[in-house]
């Protein structure tokens, strides 16, 4: 643990349990009281990513516009080896990106192994609000960017070229999502770690839910993968009715379970959202931990009455929450192990 989290963590402890009610049982398509605008994202730099979205969410802006202005920033940094540029590139050394936006309706678009494309979620944008498709893939979603102006670049930095240089030297390809899991060398050059998404989700006052997706997906990937941040149902999932959910760590499990669907799913039952979380960590790690006992997946879950849960396999995940009374503060997600 970092020095900065242990202070966050310890520091926030005693607002966690006194602001994110977590296992309260009361439905979260009736809320009682006042709703409260909210933002919560995925991992140490959703705190960068919230405050983007509080930007606009906080004077009242729409709830898409906050959730596409959050995913942008990770997008653009170049220290974030995990998403936009600079992210770690597929075996072949090219870096394509996955990402989804959805609102609380039904609306949705998404783009699956984007590459040169700076800002994958805005093409995703794009595709929801100006085609008749819900997900564009490869080639096609080029054209697309390209035909809407966005500016074809080159993402791959040298620091993420040297990194996939390491890898080949092995080529060995162990999927490892947790940043905090050293074994695969996460964090070092040719290290499989430190490849984590980008899920953001937020409520606005009237229980308008949005909700963003964005990766550069699991590093070394072979080429063409596509992982569960561009699925919708998968990594992303938001309805205005009960809430939205999103999920990080080796996205092929993710897909095998709808994974955020079910989370709001479970929610729509009554479950809150730490409980829906929990559940759906739970079904994945009955089906799939006897064949990978160093598995990753985290959920993240926000009620329209902005409620939060969250619930990993494996320590470390990390989730950042924003509202009114304060915006960067960061948790350690519970988990099973
Ligand atoms: C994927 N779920 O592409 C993403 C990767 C990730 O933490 O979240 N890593 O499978």
């Amino acid at each position: 643990m970092t020095d900065r989290r242990r202070f966050l963590a310890a520091s926030l402890a005693a607002t966690a349990a006194a602001t994110l009610p977590r296992d309260t049982h009361a439905s979260p398509t009736k809320p009682a009281g006042r709703l409260r605008p909210r933002v919560v994202s995925t991992w140490d730099f959703g705190v960068a990513a919230n405050k983007a979205a509080w930007q606009i969410l906080g004077k009242g802006g729409s709830v898409l516009d906050a959730v596409e202005a959050g995913a942008r920033v990770p997008e653009a940094d170049p220290n974030n080896h995990s998403v936009g540029r600079a992210g770690y590139p597929d075996r072949d050394g090219r870096l394509t990106l996955d990402a989804s936006i959805m609102d609380g309706n039904g609306d949705c678009g998404a783009v699956a192994a984007i590459e040169h494309i700076a800002h994958p979620i805005s093409v995703a944008r794009r595709v929801m609000e100006k085609t008749p498709h819900v997900l564009l893939v490869g080639d096609g979603a080029l054209q697309f960017a390209l035909e809407q102006d966005f500016p074809k670049e080159d993402l791959l930095t040298p620091e993420s070229e040297q990194a996939w240089k390491e890898w080949l030297k092995k080529s060995e390809y162990k999927p490892s999502a947790n940043s905090e899991n050293k074994t695969y060398g996460a964090g070092k050059p040719g290290g499989a770690g430190n490849h984590d998404t980008l899920g953001l989700l937020a409520v606005d006052a009237q229980g308008r839910l949005a909700g963003a997706c964005t990766t550069s997906g699991m590093a070394w990937k072979l080429h063409g993968r596509v992982g569960d941040s561009p699925i919708i149902g998968a990594g992303l999932y938001v309805d205005n009715e009960v809430g939205g959910a999103t999920s990080t760590g080796v996205g092929e499990e993710v897909i095998r379970t709808a994974g955020s669907f079910l989370v709001v799913e479970l929610m729509r039952q009554g479950r809150s959202p730490q409980q829906a979380c929990e559940e759906a960590v739970k079904r994945i790690m009955r089906r799939r931990m006897k064949m990978d006992k160093d598995l990753q997946v985290g959920f993240l879950a926000l009620s329209r009455a902005g409620e939060v849960g969250a619930y990993a396999i494996q320590k470390g995940f990390t989730y950042a929450v924003c509202d009114a009374g304060k915006q960067d503060t960061l948790f350690d997600s519970v988990s099973a192990l």
